[in-house]
């Protein structure tokens, strides 16, 4: 606990970060790559390095949105960004390298006021949000930070994209540490972890805020229970006896470019659906309209409906009061007596999922956000529990396959790659197996028995990844990058040598 009030800690040797007994040489070497590319790319030193990991969410896909709390642990693979303050000539600029040259330079003017370029997605924009949410900060809190100046920046990322991994959280919160460590800015990490989940909005999602919260608080050898509103984490230990792989379906999920038919369009069906449940439980339209933001506005409404038919499961009032079909916009329109289009009106990455979408699936939506609340708490009693090892895992993977039909059939985040891969990962013996992040491709998670690591991975080589070699798809050396299973590893830190 008292851990996450620290601020994010500043470290001049790798040791205190990577000290889970993984090879330090292979993080040196890192370091010692993005200090050359600086060299070659700005002819200089930079003078700080932040760093951020990916995660894998175990359980609570898609509710963190909804103020619900999530159970992910971080992941080793991360987003190291090199950053100094270059030189003052006009005009000031952000230039934005990486060390793998497929990513090639972006430019931006040294101005926190841009808008991020929404229609011409470029890999910088991550970097971008971290910049203007910085300065948005600075701004609210009266900070003075002076006047805006140029940045040199050189990133290296390992975890994989579109992958369900938070590449995009571990970049937008090591950019904005790294630009808050060059002002000597060092806040709780509660509040990075607010404040970047805030400059990740600048890319157009949503965005709930559990990948920027584990990446900024995780600590190594623990899942953490994320609480929002406010943010919080507690430690939860894994039972031995059991590893989390991660294997990656092929399919990328590219979020930021279709938000507006799946991630944005399940916040928007989200609301949608508290809203019609406040207005069928008594709320006047206007208080239901202004006052109930997501499901768990409306969770104790449900709950009371609920007992009053002998029942405590906000599900039973989800259940009795939505219509299963799909509600078109005249439907809600009818029920709230209120046009969608001025709900949404000061936000336009909402108006845009009313373009888009023809109708909406509250009935099924409302149902996978309630069951799934449900079940994080039961992931993590089972944890708790003084039942065997043995039990608790088999427990674990059942709830991870409750999960997974939940986000396949209510909340419809998954796809064919996806659906064929938690198939074979169940079939090889895994405990459980589910989608991890936003779905719609990406990474399945698995629950495996230690004794069974090396065979398992064998058969899924065998039994998805070879017909996927043979087309092409990757290659028979890159394996690794796809399937790997994954300890809990640390969260951010700054890097001053
Ligand atoms: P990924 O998998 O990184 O796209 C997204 C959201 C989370 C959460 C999950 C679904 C962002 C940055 N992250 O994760 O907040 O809602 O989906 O559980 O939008
Ligand atoms: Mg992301």
């Amino acid at each position: 606990m008292a851990h996450a009030e620290l601020p994010v800690p500043t470290f001049s040797s790798l040791e205190p970060v990577y000290g889970d007994g993984s090879p330090l040489e292979e993080a040196e070497l890192r370091f010692q790559i993005l200090k050359a590319k600086f060299a070659e790319v700005f002819n200089a030193d930079p003078q700080v390095y932040a760093r951020s990991p990916g995660r894998v969410n175990l359980i609570g896909e898609h509710i963190d949105y909804e103020g619900y709390s999530v159970l992910p642990m971080a992941i080793r693979q991360d987003t190291i960004v090199a950053i100094r303050k270059a030189g003052t000539e006009e005009p000031k600029v952000l230039r934005i390298a990486n060390v793998n040259d497929k990513y090639t330079m972006c430019t931006y003017p040294a101005d926190p006021n841009q808008e991020v370029d929404l229609k011409n997605h470029r890999w910088g924009h991550y970097f971008l949000c971290g910049y203007k949410g910085f300065y948005e900060y600075a701004k609210s809190k009266g900070l003075h930070v002076g006047e805006p100046l140029g940045l040199d920046v050189i990133v290296d990322g390992t975890v994989p994209t579109g992958s369900g991994l938070s590449s995009s959280a571990a970049f937008v919160c090591s950019s904005t540490i790294a630009i808050m460590a060059l002002f000597n800015i060092n806040l709780p990490k509660k509040e990075i972890a607010q404040l970047t989940c805030v400059c990740e909005r600048h890319i157009g999602t949503q965005s709930g805020g559990m990948d920027q919260a584990i990446s900024v608080m995780a600590k190594s050898g623990f899942a953490e229970l994320i609480d929002f509103n406010p943010i919080r984490a507690s430690d939860v230990q894994l039972p031995p006896g059991g590893t989390f792989i991660l294997a990656h379906s092929l399919a990328e999920s590219r979020k930021a470019i279709t938000a507006a038919k799946n991630y944005n369009n399940r916040v928007v069906e989200c609301r949608l659906a508290a809203i019609v449940l406040a207005k069928k439980l008594g709320k006047s339209s206007e208080e239901a309209v202004t006052k109930v933001k997501t499901l768990s506005d409306v969770e104790w409404l449900c709950i009371e409906f609920a007992k009053k038919h002998e029942f405590s499961d906000p599900v039973f009032a989800v259940k009795e009061l939505l219509k299963e079909e799909p509600y078109t916009v005249e439907d809600i329109e009818k029920i709230i007596s209120v046009p969608l289009t001025s709900i949404f009106k000061d936000s336009p990455s909402s108006l845009d999922v009313l373009k888009a979408a023809e109708s909406f699936k509250l009935f099924q939506r409302a149902s996978h956000v309630y069951s799934e609340a449900k079940r994080v708490y039961s992931f993590r009693d089972a944890m708790l529990s003084n039942h065997s090892d043995e039990e608790k895992l088999q427990e674990l993977g059942e709830l991870m396959n409750d999960s997974h039909y939940s986000c396949s059939v209510l909340y419809e985040c998954s796809c064919p790659e996806l659906e064929e891969l938690v198939k074979v990962c169940r079939d090889n013996g895994a405990l459980g197996a589910r989608l991890t992040g936003a779905g719609w491709g990406g990474c399945a998670v698995t629950l495996v028995k230690d004794g069974m690591i090396p065979q398992f991975i064998l058969n899924l080589k065998e039994r998805f990844y070879q017909s996927r070699i043979e087309k092409g798809v990757i290659n028979n050396t890159e394996l690794g990058l796809y399937v790997f299973a994954s300890k809990p590893s640390s969260g951010a830190a700054i890097f001053k040598f």
